[in-house]
């Protein structure tokens, strides 16, 4: 036959077969009959990777082992070049028409520069736009076989990972220490492809359908007029919707508790949210939720210090996280499931599976392990790395699957297409923070930015020219196989379950499940944020939603907004405390924390650079703070002087010696007019007095008794120790960090009068 009734009889016997099972089994599969097409059957020779994807780890940003990084450029070699490795002779010195003439259109090299320049900015993601991030390892248990095939699960096998934690609401200048929820996303290289978890710090979410998802975000972002406030919920928009939009409350309970404001990207736990499947080897299916515990603990700021930390240190966050990582203080999470029973209703215990407003106490189901995580290296160029990476809860591995969760789906559509605009394209996959380290054989050309220079002539198939490759793979060969999931004969309906009408029972078990410390600072957030709520109306109807939750937590906020308590509008939910929802209660490993010296460069050197070295011996960074820049001694350097650090930068103060105030030291002036403070500089003074409002252990020598006067420290407070053996100060400083605060020295005293 001539080509042409050639290929019109091949595409006939394609569109004839039964549909694509037996194929995707792959070629060669037992029992299976090859297909009767002109297409060749049986790999004639494998294709060898493409040029630009052979050896992943090689031309990726995140093998660290490269041995030939290509689009690896810094100012390194002799001469500046253009674009276009053309030499330039000078960079600095627009081609003029004579020394003041005008500047000449010809100059290539002026309009080369400024054009890339003037394009140097993407688009911020919508959300989580301010984020930090860093390379890791993830090492399986191998505990996972009985619910789950993925490959990377496995026993000892090690994965490269790359992190990265964000703010939702903020601008990418925005700070780190706001009251939000944080991303933490989470992109495994896997051998059988990319898995993103991309999930939060917060168990459940604001919305159950994803159609609702521009509403909350425009509700929470600044208002359109003057586009303020900037990264706060404390505003009118939010609470409106959230007042109106009941099925909120529980997320943003947990927002207004200590998980909104946590002490480190370190210290926070990480949630998957919505209910996945896990299928194992068999083929069997179980629900299951995701959670990330971290090594260090669950701690958070106080809020007066993370309000001190946005101006002081925006990136108070983004620091600690890096300089942990370079210090060798390696953050750890380890990776958990909680599962359940795949079964029709897909429930657990009443609770609805699918609603990711909900989640399920630890208590009725126990996280189990499944492999540690490990953060061992911060990026190279936040830019390429952490502002390019692309996450997507629709990069799944074998194993790994979807539910019906209808705020899932949503995502399943946003994040692949967010990327497209974000950064300008389909080809996003080959950036090199997201190339996978699995071989890519994929049928995807062109678009804007593509790199690889494809060879072959069949980018389609059924083909022939090319041998008939690629092949589809089957489940022996690790291909990613939806499961079957049965889908009930249904209407077509704008509707949700009925148990999506259930708002308030878990925000009150949430509430009961706090420490009085913890429900404490639950009001105290619902105060602050609706005395910034403007409308009457909005405030009344937040303290409603208050209402339906627990009468006492309403009663403490309207009686500081100096509102009447209004009545629930709904019976109280019955609800059993969880024990695992408090932070307090555990002692936790001290590594990486922060211990700030207060020394006195008049003082004994000796005292603190045996502090110094005792902290950093026992894996904690010790900073020394002292009135100027100046070294303590040749080998005692200052990292803090009193000008440029407070309280808040720091775990625990010890104080070595009392540094008199210096002349200009307004507190000693005050104490000359008869007002106070004594010998005490004024700002150790303030230093130690917000460590000691904000719960935090205190440790001095005897000498130090000075400082607690004037800093108003009750010398026998919980969390106080002041001894003539530094060491044992020391020690006892240490101990009571485990505990990450003094949580018996709150509610805290009132501060320093003016
Ligand atoms: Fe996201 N979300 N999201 N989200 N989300 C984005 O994707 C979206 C939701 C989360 O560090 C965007 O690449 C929709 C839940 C994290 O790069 C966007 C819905 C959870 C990050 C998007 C949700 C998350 C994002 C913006 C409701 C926790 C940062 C830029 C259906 C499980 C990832 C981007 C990073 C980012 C959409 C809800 C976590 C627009 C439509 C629930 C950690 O695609």
């Amino acid at each position: 036959p001539n080509p042409v009734q050639k290929a019109v009889d091949a595409v006939a016997d394609v569109v004839s077969r039964p549909a694509g099972r037996a194929h995707a089994e792959g070629p060669g599969a037992p029992g299976v009959e090859p297909p009767t097409v002109a297409e060749p059957t049986e790999p004639r020779a494998p294709l060898p990777p493409k040029a630009d994807q052979d050896e992943p780890a090689a031309v990726s940003a995140t093998g660290r082992d490269s041995h030939a990084p290509r689009n690896v450029r810094a100012q390194s070699s002799g001469f500046l070049t253009t674009a276009q490795g053309t030499r330039v002779a000078d960079g600095d010195h627009s081609l003029k028409a004579g020394p003041r003439g005008p500047v000449l259109l010809q100059d290539h090299h002026l309009r080369e520069k400024i054009t890339h320049f003037d394009h140097e900015r993407i688009p911020e993601r919508v959300v989580h736009a301010r984020g930090a991030a860093a390379h890791g390892v993830f090492r399986g248990y191998g505990t996972a076989g009985e619910v789950c095939r993925a490959a990377f699960l496995a026993e000892g096998v090690e994965t490269p990972v790359f992190v990265r934690f964000s703010t939702v609401l903020g601008s990418r200048g925005s700070a780190d220490t706001v009251r939000d929820t944080r991303g933490f996303a989470t992109k495994f290289y896997t051998t059988d492809g990319v898995f993103d978890l991309v999930g939060n710090n917060i168990p459940v979410f604001f919305i159950q359908d994803a159609i609702k998802f521009p509403d909350v975000v425009h509700a929470a972002k600044p208002h359109p007029d003057r586009e303020i406030p900037q990264a706060q919920s404390a505003h009118d928009t939010f609470w409106d919707f959230v007042s109106l939009h009941t099925e909120a409350t529980h997320h943003t309970i947990w927002n207004m508790s200590d998980r909104g404001i946590p002490r480190s990207f370190r210290m926070m736990e990480g949630f998957g949210v919505h209910t996945f499947r896990l299928v194992n080897a068999e083929g069997a299916s179980s629900l299951v939720k995701f959670h990330w515990k971290p090594r260090a603990g669950v701690h958070s700021l106080v809020w007066e210090e993370a309000q001190l930390l946005n101006g002081m240190d925006p990136d108070f966050h983004r620091r600690d996280l890096a300089d942990a990582i370079e210090a060798g203080a390696f953050p750890a999470w380890e990776l958990g499931i909680q599962v359940f029973p795949d079964t029709p209703e897909q429930t657990f215990q009443g609770i609805d599976l699918l609603d990711p407003t909900k989640f399920v106490p630890e208590e009725l189901a126990p996280v189990r392990p499944l492999g540690l995580m490990t953060l061992n290296a911060n990026p190279t160029n936040y830019f390429a790395e952490t502002e390019q990476v692309a996450f997507h809860p629709g990069h799944l591995v074998p194993g790994i699957d979807v539910t019906d969760d209808p705020l899932l789906a949503g995502r399943l559509f946003s994040y692949l297409d967010t990327q497209i605009t974000r950064l300008g394209g389909p080809n996003f996959a080959q950036i090199p923070i997201n190339r996978t380290h699995a071989p890519v054989n994929d049928m995807l050309r062109d678009g804007f930015h593509q790199d690889a220079v494809h060879t072959g002539v069949a980018p389609y198939k059924p083909n022939s020219l090319d041998g008939g490759c690629p092949f589809f793979a089957g489940s022996a060969d690790h291909a990613f196989i939806e499961y079957p999931t049965p889908i009930a004969a249904a209407a077509k309906v704008r509707e949700a379950p009925a148990s999506f009408a259930d708002h308030f029972s878990q925000p009150r078990m949430f509430w009961l499940s706090l420490s009085p410390v913890e429900q404490q600072h639950v009001i105290a957030a619902y105060t602050f944020e609706l005395t910034k709520v403007h409308e009457q109306a909005i405030k009344e109807r937040a303290l409603t939603v208050l209402a339906n939750i627990d009468a006492g937590l309403c009663a403490e906020v309207a009686s500081g907004l100096g509102l009447p308590v209004p009545a629930a509008t709904v019976e109280p939910a019955s609800a059993s405390p969880s024990p695992a929802l408090s932070q307090l209660g555990a002692s936790w490993p001290t590594q990486g924390r922060v211990i700030g010296i207060v020394a006195d460069p008049t003082g004994d050197p000796d005292a603190v650079r045996q502090a110094r070295d005792t902290i950093r011996g026992a894996g904690m960074t010790a900073l020394v703070i002292a009135p100027t820049g100046a070294p303590l001694a040749q080998d005692l350097p200052v990292q803090r002087t009193f000008a440029a650090t407070r309280s808040v930068e720091f775990d625990a103060l010890l104080v070595v010696g009392t540094p008199a105030p210096a002349a200009d030291d307004l507190g000693a002036r005050d104490a000359k007019s008869g007002a106070t403070r004594g010998t005490v500089d004024s700002r150790i003074a303030l230093l130690v007095n917000e460590a000691y409002r904000h719960a935090k252990p205190i440790g001095g020598h005897s000498s130090a008794r000075a400082v607690w006067t004037a800093a108003a420290v009750d010398p026998q407070a919980p969390g106080v120790l002041t001894g003539g053996d530094l060491d044992e100060v020391l020690a006892a400083l240490v101990g009571l960090l485990g505990a990450h605060r003094v949580w018996d020295r709150f509610p805290p005293p009132a501060p320093l009068p003016p």
